[in-house]
């Protein structure tokens, strides 16, 4: 499953994004950024104690913003770590906030030199997001961001934890990028 935007391609897979070969993984962590459940626990399982020691130093995240990481015993080289917003039910500028998460972890990758990023479904789980909106908010700051020239990436993937969401994405990318 493969779109592009200019020279960047964009991707989905299903999978664990603490296994997958990319310059930068995003994390989608909480405004203490010293670890939790989710994505975040696996991140910081995986990729050993030091990270821990990092993220203490850096002393927090607002959400909507993004820090950068060294990835230590991962296969990837950094960790982006953002913070989603908690969803109350839409009308508590969860969609900007959330535009804003993308947005700056994009920004943040272009500024190091990534070529390849991977993001999870930042705040789909823990933090009650619904699928199918927070990938609609995904994928079209995406896609805005490509638009505005060449930023460097050369592949985006987004993994999915759960098959059953590969439809609804696939749908979703259909609409906004090129085959
Ligand atoms: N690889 C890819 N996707 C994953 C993985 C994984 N290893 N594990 C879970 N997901 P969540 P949030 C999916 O809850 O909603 C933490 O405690 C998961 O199925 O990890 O932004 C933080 O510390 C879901 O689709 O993140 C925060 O407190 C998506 O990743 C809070 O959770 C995001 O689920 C953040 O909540």
């Amino acid at each position: 499953m493969e779109w592009k935007s200019g020279s960047c391609l964009i991707k989905i897979v299903t999978g664990d994004i603490t296994e997958i070969r990319v310059d930068a993984i995003v994390n989608a962590a909480n405004n203490s950024l010293l670890g939790g459940g989710g994505v975040d626990g696996a991140i910081h399982r995986k990729a050993g104690p030091q990270l821990l020691g990092e993220c203490r130093k850096i002393g927090g995240c607002p959400t909507g913003e993004a820090r950068i990481t060294g990835a230590y015993n991962l296969a990837a080289d950094h960790i982006i770590h953002t913070v989603g917003p908690v969803y109350r039910g839409g009308h508590s500028g969860e969609e900007a906030l959330l535009a804003s998460a993308y947005r700056s972890s994009l920004e943040l990758a272009e500024k190091n030199g990534v070529e390849s990023l991977a993001f999870p479904a930042i705040s789909a789980g823990v933090y009650g997001y619904p699928m199918n909106q927070a990938e609609e908010t995904a994928l079209i700051t995406i896609r805005d961001f490509l638009k505005t020239g060449d930023r460097g990436l050369r592949e985006i993937i987004l993994v999915l934890f759960s098959r059953s969401y590969v439809p609804l994405y696939v749908e979703i990318a259909d609409r906004l990028f090129e085959k």
